[in-house]
């Protein structure tokens, strides 16, 4: 029975699922939730409560204290651990954890005594991380683009509030002597896997894409953009290598919970890179939409073209080759918001709304920023609608699913490929009515996938690839096999055609 782990260190919480390849079964699903879990880290959302709306940090400890509870849990349900072959994992992305130079001794003795959060809380140098939700390093942003013109061509983003190197710029500059005093800047991911392997682990290319540090054309960090980042902060990075990478083996502190001493762990990976996998669009022609409390639309790219508007990513394919990304913050957090001004149910709001409304919604759109979006850049709040006429209830909901089905197309053109077919996941995918919009505004069939955590499914085939040599083809194939196909309406064509000019104009109104 080969038996695979896959970790997936999120937002909220950090969840395991252990794959049998033979069967093609995800035998074990288990989660933590920091909020219920663990509220004595005070992370209840999976960030630190903090005045300053743009700084959102949090505990790196209750991540490890996560790995603690959730093993222990694993143990008392008699979960299968000892019989677990290969291990890896996914992290929320460009979060950092700043570790001084007790951390590779404290990892390598480790007490099973005693749990891992008190342990290594004396190797921080700085007591909180910064996480992806961060956006108050606009400053530095500033600082990093007027040096690099080539930041975007070479690194695959231009400097991103949220990504590492503006981050650790910010530290750098605000806190000299605790940067002095810090020996590796770990990403969530490989802080993760350090710990599992009780040394230092290195940061795949997937993840250190999302860094604004690595090069994508040398595959290695860029020692001009670590330089000016913060100064000596080469010599502070671990090494970066392909995600096929087996890290390390298993440290002994982890056998208290019957996994085996020794069992390899692959290098994990950031969750975007991971669900690349999880969602079996490894290859170029897929397009990934995930419907979360952001949304975010990716896929696998023959070659790393980049956004010239600058909202899309380029990372590394753990396949191998490049993935592009692109985050849109107002994803279920604005469709909820409609739901609840228009104080209607679940059921009509996923499948009564759009059956009283015509596709094109007569031509009111609106912008639907309940909150900053990242793409496009709106750094103020405030929805806005095409039109002033009145929207009934009905048409509300057709405008917020329309809108955003328009703004993913319209936000993904850069990429310059047609999707054979789109894959699409998460909480809202079971609105059928958004699956035949999205279907209808790309002209591209939708394939519904029931994947629940593609993040750590990835994860566990990234495992077993790296360790048992299995092809994506024949893991994916087994694993994340596509559901329910909604094919597009080809007479809505035109009328989203035009509905999408109307919608650029908004947005360049706004
Ligand atoms: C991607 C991003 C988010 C996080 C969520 O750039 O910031 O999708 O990875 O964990």
């Amino acid at each position: 029975m080969p038996l695979f782990m896959g970790l997936d260190s999120s937002t909220q919480g950090l969840k395991a699922e252990i794959i049998d390849t033979e069967t093609g079964q995800i035998i074990v699903s288990e989660g933590i939730n920091y909020g219920r879990d663990l509220p004595e880290y005070n992370c209840p959302e999976g960030a630190l409560p903090n005045d300053d709306p743009k700084i959102k940090h949090a505990d790196p400890l209750m991540w490890i204290a996560a790995l603690d509870l959730l093993f222990s849990r694993l143990q008392q349900a008699e979960a299968p651990l000892n019989k677990v072959a290969g291990i890896s994992g996914s992290g929320q992305q460009h979060g950092s954890v700043y570790l001084n130079s007790q951390f590779e001794p404290v990892l390598s003795s480790l007490d099973q005594n005693n749990n891992l959060a008190s342990q290594l809380a004396v190797t921080l140098s700085r007591k909180t991380a910064p996480i992806w939700m961060d956006s108050s390093t606009g400053e530095e942003c500033h600082e990093i683009g007027e040096q690099f013109s080539r930041m975007q061509s070479d690194s695959g983003s231009p400097p991103i509030e949220r990504f590492t190197g503006p981050q650790i710029r910010k530290f750098y500059k605000e806190s000299p002597e605790k940067y002095e005093q810090t020996s590796t800047i770990h990403l969530v991911s490989s802080f993760m896997a350090s710990v599992l392997i009780g040394q230092n682990a290195p940061i795949d290319y997937g993840d250190a894409a999302g860094m604004n540090l690595f090069n994508l054309k040398t595959l290695n960090w860029d020692s001009e953009f670590a330089e000016f980042t913060a100064s000596g902060l080469l010599n502070k990075l671990p090494g970066a290598a392909p995600s096929n990478t087996v890290a390390g083996t298993l440290s002994d502190y982890f056998t208290k919970y019957g996994l085996q001493a020794g069992t390899p762990v692959a290098v994990w990976s950031g969750d975007n890179p991971n669900s690349l996998i999880g969602t079996g669009a490894y290859e170029h022609g897929i397009g990934v939409i995930s419907l979360g409390t952001s949304d975010t639309l990716f896929a696998a790219m023959s070659s790393p073209v980049t956004d010239p508007q600058g909202y899309g990513h380029v990372f590394g394919n753990p396949a191998g080759g490049f993935m592009c990304l692109i985050c849109f913050t107002n994803g279920s957090l604005a469709r909820e918001r409609v739901r609840e001004e228009c104080e209607v149910d679940y059921n009509y709001f996923d499948t009564q709304a759009c059956t009283e409304t015509p596709p094109g919604n007569n031509g009111k759109l609106m912008l639907p920023y309940y909150t900053t979006e990242c793409t496009p850049l709106v750094t103020q709040a405030g929805v806005k609608y095409s039109t002033t006429e009145d929207y009934s209830q009905a048409e509300k909901i057709r405008a917020v699913f329309e809108s955003q089905a328009l703004s993913l197309k319209i936000h993904s053109g850069w990429i310059g490929e047609k999707f054979i077919k789109l894959r699409i996941t998460g909480g809202a995918s079971k609105s059928r009515d958004f699956c035949q919009i999205i279907a209808d505004v790309f002209q591209t069939p939708v394939e519904k996938i029931s994947v629940t955590d593609s993040a750590g499914l990835g994860a566990a085939i990234r495992a077993a690839n790296a360790v048992s040599g299995q092809s994506f083809k024949e893991l994916c194939d087994k694993f994340s096999a596509a559901g329910e196909t909604v094919l597009p309406n080809s007479s809505n064509a035109e009328i989203y055609a035009k509905a999408e000019m109307a919608y650029c104009k908004l947005e360049a109104q706004s």
